[in-house]
């Protein structure tokens, strides 16, 4: 049997609070907990053990806590476990962890914890995957997705495709495997089979693809662009809306270069807003073209437009672009400085449809704006929410299964059987790897727990 090393993490975020929780995972942690609590009563397995935490080769009293010894297979890991919940000192967090890595542990990687919960049958990959974005939901649609793939068995649509590909691939590999037993109707009719099978698994594919993207969007939220021409006050809006000033405000035309990202909450959705450089007039210098060019970039990965006008100058030229393009897509046009002057009369029929006046540094009639930008996002993250949450690495999985699956019907009837069969195997393969089926523990480890926090 290879040694397996216990670990040894702090399981609270980092950062003063009323207890911080080291987690012990391993056959050592029970005898490391002992040596921390040595001269005192004997711990009793799956109770809270009232202990001091002593550090062995002192005696010097640590801290005092709760000590939750688990004897595997009884405990989350599978293994032995030990929570020692102690004060929130990041400090002494730190000093009681140092001395459990002098009694022999080893620090756990990323995600380590729910890995050795995965080996052990604890968990199967996707819920593994549910365990990570339920700890990183930002907003409550991502928790319920995460605590729906968690707590139900989201695998079934995943296991559909794999089943019609397995059939499609047994219907190929019927004639490779008894030549004697099929005519070559029979052949025919069998690929035939097989060629309506992979047509359904691609539809299954294409509708969990769909998942994906919304997922994606909850994950990274819904775009709002700011853009507007220069000076027009883009800046002072994404700090009024962010409610601290996150960007420079002045009043020299051309104050932004780069695109500046932040997020938000507004309703139940988490939104990327961005801030741009002004755009619309000629470019006074190469720099004043290449921020053009970087909020010409923002523009294009919006998924929502606010665009900002200056109630001081009216519609000018230059703004009738950005405002064409705005249109295509979900948008909103506020004209501001309203505080210094009212909205132009006839801006409106201008603009051809309806305009909210604002004063982003005045603060006026924001919640309007911040209403009706929340409105505009739920429609768009509405008009995609997600059925389940399919991540980016089963995406990956989905691609590769379908992307063997055309090649399989592009050569379907032209390509010798044995080569069928080989795409179909490569569309299965993707399918069962995403099921975390024929995968090897270290690509598990690669591709699904580097992006885990420590501790989990
Ligand atoms: N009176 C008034 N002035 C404002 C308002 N919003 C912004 N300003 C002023 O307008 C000037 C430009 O503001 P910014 O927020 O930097 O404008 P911007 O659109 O980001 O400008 P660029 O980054 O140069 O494109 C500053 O002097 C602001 O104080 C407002 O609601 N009312
Ligand atoms: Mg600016």
């Amino acid at each position: 049997m290879p040694h397996v090393p216990t670990i040894a993490a702090l399981a609270t975020a980092h950062g003063n609070g009323g207890i911080g929780i080291i987690r012990l995972s391993g056959p050592d942690s029970w005898a490391i907990a002992e040596q921390l609590t040595a001269g005192q009563p004997a711990l009793v397995d799956h109770m809270a053990n009232l202990r001091r935490i002593c550090h062995p080769a002192t005696g010097e009293a640590l801290d005092q806590g709760i000590v939750l010894p688990m004897r595997g297979p009884r405990s989350y890991t599978g293994e032995d476990t030990v929570e020692l919940q102690l004060h929130g000192s990041p400090l002494l967090l730190d000093s009681v962890l140092g001395v459990c890595l002098e009694l022999g542990a080893q620090s756990a990687r990323p995600g380590e914890f729910t890995f050795r919960a995965l080996l052990a049958g604890k968990l199967s990959l996707l819920q593994a995957e549910a365990v990570r974005d339920l700890v990183n939901a930002g907003s409550d649609e991502e928790l319920s997705l995460a605590r729906k793939s968690l707590f139900t068995d989201t695998s079934q649509p995943f296991r559909e495709v794999l089943s019609l590909i397995t059939k499609s691939l047994a219907s190929v590999e019927g004639p490779v495997d008894f030549p004697d037993q099929f005519t070559e109707e029979d052949e025919a009719s069998a690929l035939h089979g097989a060629t309506s099978l992979a047509v359904e698994a691609r539809a299954e594919i294409q509708k969990l693809l769909a998942d994906a993207q919304a997922t994606a969007r909850l994950q990274h939220g819904v775009t709002v662009v700011i853009a507007g021409a220069p000076n027009v006050g883009k800046s002072s809006l994404m700090n009024a809306l962010l409610k601290y000033p996150r960007v420079i405000v002045s009043d020299i035309p051309g104050t932004t270069r780069d695109s500046v990202s932040e997020d938000i909450l507004l309703g139940r959705h988490r939104v990327t807003l961005v801030d741009t450089a002004g755009i619309g007039t000629a470019p006074a210098d190469l720099l004043d073209g290449l921020a053009g060019e970087r909020a010409r970039q923002s523009l294009e990965c919006a998924d929502v437009v606010l665009v900002v006008l200056d109630a001081e100058t009216g519609l000018q030229p230059h703004e009738r672009d950005l405002l064409d393009h705005a249109r295509r897509q979900p948008h909103l046009v506020a004209v501001n400085k309203i505080d210094a002057g009212p909205v132009p009369r006839g801006l409106e029929v201008e603009v051809g449809e309806q305009v909210l006046g604002i004063s982003a540094t005045e603060g006026i009639e924001l919640d309007a704006l911040t209403d009706r930008l929340t409105k505009l996002v739920e429609t768009v993250a509405e008009t995609v929410a997600a059925k389940q949450m399919v991540t980016h690495r089963q995406a990956a999985e989905l691609m590769t299964s379908d992307r063997a699956l055309v090649d399989f019907m592009n050569s379907a009837g032209a390509a010798p059987a044995d080569v069928l069969a080989y795409y179909l195997g490569e569309a299965r393969e993707a399918m069962q790897r995403l099921l975390g089926e024929h995968i090897a523990p270290d690509e598990i480890l690669a591709t699904v727990f580097n992006t885990f926090c420590i501790g989990k």
